[in-house]
């Protein structure tokens, strides 16, 4: 545990970066570590104290900072990202095209009239309509009424939280996309840190590991009131079988449960086993809501575009309607997405479009592909890879941020530490497959020079 005391919020700002820079010695203070931020100058305004439960920074700036401090301490090192998970290739010509036409019309009288101004905070009626005829119409009932267009799933994710209030039991998979702890955290349900388990308390952490295939053990939920569950994986690339997909949803349905299914990486399944929706499932509108984005399939990291589906046969334990809630909570919370996303949006899934996706992410996945065989090689056991954009490599038990900090300083490659995404991915380390190929060869080189088993 550490605690700082400044005098100014800019003094603060500096001593969280010289913190992180600490992550690059033995003593680094871990994710876990609790911190304590105290300043002169106060207000009367006293601290959120769920705010005050989060322990360290959430992940991906922390990353960020140690990335950044490392590049500080060594100036010439020419380090590559295998680190945060964010899309590294130019968005496709036709893609780009709608967008500059969307922008375009902006400045003409009747181009503003159509798409101009606040517009719809549920999306473009033509978007919705296109996204239920790619994703939802072949398999599914989904309709354009349950389609919300959004700044993508992260934020979908918050909201939700809003829509749901304070004092859930919330069960994620462990490992799983950290957000879902820490937004559940700042919303106020939990009800304290186990230092020991390192564990948030009143929130159930549902183990996926080799032995398990990366499918939980359900019956640890049963408790809850919102799953959270992410398929394919973040981070250890599972993808849940069509048979796993209907134990999740009966068990939901029985439990009377509502699942939070985040599918921001469905494009990037190739298993004809594994659904890309959870619509594919039977009874899974009765207790799901799927979160899905364009920044994955398009490029949209920094554009900002993604959707979010509440069936209409989703109620809350009165009867009323879910739909409804996230329809209010979206036009009080949000202002829609931005018209050039959109138009972004439509021509990414025209023809041209919807090609020009297959094509990114099929060089994505063949990136994740080259980085598995690489530590196979090496003799490392590895997971992931074949159904979406991430290599879960296991360091045999070791401390993730020790391999993270190894392999940093020893090859100048960013990783993500598996701890980073709940204890149980302690032992493991993610490799993002988000990379130009020609840095990608350079790293594996540098990974099979200094990795050998
Ligand atoms: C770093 C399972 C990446 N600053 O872009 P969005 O908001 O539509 O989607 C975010 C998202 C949603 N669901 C899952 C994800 O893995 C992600 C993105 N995760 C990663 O490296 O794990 C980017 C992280 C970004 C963030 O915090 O989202």
């Amino acid at each position: 545990m550490f605690s700082m005391t400044t005098s100014t919020s800019s003094l603060l700002g500096k001593q969280l970066s010289s913190s992180s820079s600490k992550h690059l010695t033995k003593e680094q203070p871990k994710r876990h570590d609790k911190i304590n931020v105290k300043v002169a100058a106060m207000s009367n305004v006293s601290r959120n104290p769920n705010m005050a439960q989060l322990r360290a920074g959430y992940l991906f700036p922390e990353i960020a900072r140690i990335r950044n401090a490392h590049l500080e301490k060594n100036p010439d090192a020419k380090i590559i990202s295998l680190g945060i998970g964010d899309t590294t290739e130019p968005i496709p010509a036709p893609i780009v095209s709608g967008m500059a036409n969307a922008a375009l019309a902006l400045g003409t009288v009747a181009g503003y009239e159509k798409t101009g101004g606040y517009g719809s905070e549920a999306g473009q009626q033509p978007l919705r309509d296109l996204i239920v005829k790619r994703f939802y119409s072949e398999k599914t009932k989904i309709n354009a009424s349950e389609i919300f267009v959004s700044d993508g799933s992260k934020c979908d994710i918050s909201r939700m939280q809003q829509m749901f209030g304070p004092g859930r039991k919330v069960a994620v998979q462990d490992p799983a996309y950290p957000a879902y702890v820490d937004s559940s955290v700042i919303n106020g349900h939990c009800t304290g840190y186990d230092e020991k388990t390192k564990r948030y308390e009143n929130i159930v952490y549902m183990e996926c590991v080799p032995g398990n295939d990366f499918f939980p053990n359900l019956e640890a939920a049963k408790d809850a009131d919102i799953i959270f569950f992410c398929s394919p994986n973040n981070p250890t690339g599972a993808a849940a079988t069509r048979a796993q997909c209907k134990e999740l949803v009966d068990f939901a349905n029985k439990n009377g449960q509502i699942v939070i299914y985040d599918a921001a990486y469905a494009f990037y399944i190739e298993n004809p086993d594994c659904p890309k929706t959870i619509y594919e499932i039977e009874g899974s509108e009765t207790c799901c809501i799927e979160s899905c984005s364009f920044s994955k399939y398009a490029g949209f990291t920094g554009l900002r575009l993604g959707w979010t589906v509440v069936p209409e046969a989703l109620k809350f334990a009165d009867g009323s309607s879910v739909r409804f809630d996230w329809n209010r909570c979206m036009c009080t919370a949000f202002n829609g997405a931005s018209n050039v996303a959109q138009g972004g949006g439509l021509a990414a899934l025209s023809d041209e479009g919807w090609k020009s996706m297959q094509e990114t992410v099929g060089f994505y996945k063949e990136n994740a592909k080259m980085l598995k065989k690489t530590f196979e090689e090496l003799g490392f056991k590895v997971y992931g890879a074949v159904d979406a954009p991430y290599v879960w490599v296991d360091f045999d038990g070791r401390d993730s941020w020790e391999v993270f900090t190894e392999i940093l300083t020893k090859t100048d490659i960013v990783t993500t530490p598996g701890a980073g995404f709940g204890p149980t991915g302690d032992g493991f380390v993610r490799m993002s497959a988000f990379c130009h190929r020609d840095n990608l060869e350079t790293a594996i080189e540098r990974l099979k020079k200094e990795f050998a088993k």
